[in-house]
């Protein structure tokens, strides 16, 4: 057997129901093949896809606090330490109900190769909780916040492990919890990333994930013969990556006609009012229904549905496997060019297959969504040396890296003879660094 389908079936073995887990790493290592294959008794030696498939460690643990009525909850809190042979531990927390270690190590996994893709010196490493923020009070979320950071405390730091937002968690979540560490370790120091801007955040990371998508995408189209101006775009989600990636895709002249949250979605067939989902959705925190209330040019609709309209690029930026193989019909029979990750595998494996097959360009989001970890990378930058950069130096810097990153996975993919597969460029540019550290550092 080779040593890649060795490895694949020790995982899964190790890891019994971890779907998600298991669906990133044979992304991964399927790509890899034939990297693997041409250096394969030393990859065999080195127990090197062992060692990359094993976090280096993982913490869950008890999260007590109390709501409103005096009740004391109880969720479940995770961190995933996956990688750090290139830099610190990095990569966000999520908040969602749905979270387990499965869950948190696929994101943790995916999020090595994607830190490593960003040219940083940031290493692999994901956490979160099953606390659900919505419909919680502040004080309330201010107290699971509270007693998150309670015991994650123990296992960061600004040179260890630094955590970011992610699903649920945003600048309210990253507040509460720095206030919390500041408290119990008595240290100011850039522990998390997506601060607020008085108290050493950075300009544009708020804008980062979603500007850097459509920085990348705008780079594959340009190589690819196409230009952004007056394409019709899908997106999915209306959270932090969403939001921004519609703003950026209107400014490059392109019109964005969908957006979506967990209970419907949203067809403006005029093009996305950004200044009014921002109100909706960051302000209010409310459902997109009153988004189209206040919008005559929206239709809602319940449930999924935001593939079944015609796009000439296709920008899934809410959760994993939003995605499937009846919408990737879907985009094909649309005429969809392109495809480019937001969210964290949003496509599952065989949708990504169909879109490859049919010659749809595809940016997967360890590559298309990276802006948002390197501009947390740019943010411990500044907190390291106690300076902050203008919007424009950041928003420049953040540009530079997402048409690098397009460059590296490009030349990765042309250089195993696999011209124009991105995902296999990706998992491979990705990888090289990350290997070539880990061997020079000895079996640790
Ligand atoms: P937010 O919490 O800001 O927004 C998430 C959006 O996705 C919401 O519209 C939410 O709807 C929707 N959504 C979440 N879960 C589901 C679900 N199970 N089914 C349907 N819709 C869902 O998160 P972000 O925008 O930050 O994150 C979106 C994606 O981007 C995630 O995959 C994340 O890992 C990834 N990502 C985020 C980065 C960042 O910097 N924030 C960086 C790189 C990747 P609702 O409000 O109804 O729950
Ligand atoms: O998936 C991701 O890359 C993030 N949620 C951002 C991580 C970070 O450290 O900024």
């Amino acid at each position: 057997m080779s040593y890649v389908d060795e490895v694949l079936e020790r995982v899964i073995a190790k890891n019994p129901a971890e779907p998600e887990f298991h669906q990133a790493v044979k992304e991964v290592l399927e790509s890899l093949r034939p990297v693997i294959e041409a250096n394969e008794e030393k990859y065999r030696k080195e127990a090197l896809l062992e060692r990359l498939t094993e976090p280096d460690r993982q913490f869950k643990f008890r999260v007590p606090w109390v709501d409103d009525k005096g009740q004391v909850q109880v969720n479940t809190g995770y961190r995933v330490q996956f990688n750090n042979s290139i830099g610190p531990y990095k990569g966000g927390l999520r908040l969602h109900p749905s979270v387990n270690l499965g869950i948190i190590k696929f994101l943790g996994f995916e999020q090595i190769f994607k830190n490593s893709l960003t040219g940083l010196p940031i290493g692999g490493g994901k956490g979160g909780s099953d606390f659900d923020p919505k419909g919680k009070s502040d004080r309330e979320v201010m107290a699971f916040c509270q007693s998150f950071m309670t015991e994650l405390c123990k296992y960061i730091g600004a040179d260890t492990d630094v955590p970011a937002g992610d699903i649920g968690t945003g600048a309210r979540e990253i507040g509460y919890m720095f206030g919390q560490y500041k408290k119990i370790k008595s240290v100011y120091e850039g522990v998390l990333t997506g601060k607020g801007l008085s108290y050493g955040g950075s300009l544009a990371r708020t804008e980062a994930t979603g500007y850097g998508l459509l920085y990348l995408t705008e780079e594959m189209m340009k190589c690819n013969g196409h230009e952004m101006k007056d394409k019709v775009v899908c997106i999915s989600g209306s959270g932090n990556v969403a939001i921004y990636a519609t703003q950026k895709a209107q400014q490059l002249g392109a019109k964005v006609v969908t957006v979506s949250d967990s209970t419907g979605w949203v067809y403006d067939p005029e093009g996305i009012d950004v200044a009014l989902l921002k109100e909706v959705k960051e302000v209010k925190r409310a459902r997109l229904t009153e988004y189209a209330a206040a919008r005559p040019s929206a239709e809602y609709h319940e449930g999924r549905g935001v593939w079944s309209i015609k796009c000439d690029i296709a920008l899934p930026c809410a959760t994993q496997n939003e995605l499937l193989l009846e919408d990737a019909k879907q985009l094909v029979a649309n005429g969809c060019i392109a495809v480019a990750e937001g969210a964290n595998m949003p496509t599952t494996l065989e949708a990504t297959e169909y879109l490859q097959k049919n010659n749809v360009l595809f940016a997967p989001g360890k590559a298309a969504n990276a802006g948002g970890v390197a501009t947390s990378a740019l943010e411990m930058s500044q907190n390291s040396e106690r300076l902050s950069w203008t919007f424009e130096e950041v928003d420049g810097k953040l540009k530079d890296i997402m048409v690098n990153i397009f460059h590296n996975l490009d030349d990765a993919a042309k250089r195993y003879g696999k011209e124009g597969d991105y995902v296999a460029g990706a998992n491979i540019a990705g990888f090289e660094k990350v290997a070539d550290a880990m061997i020079a550092q000895g079996v640790c």
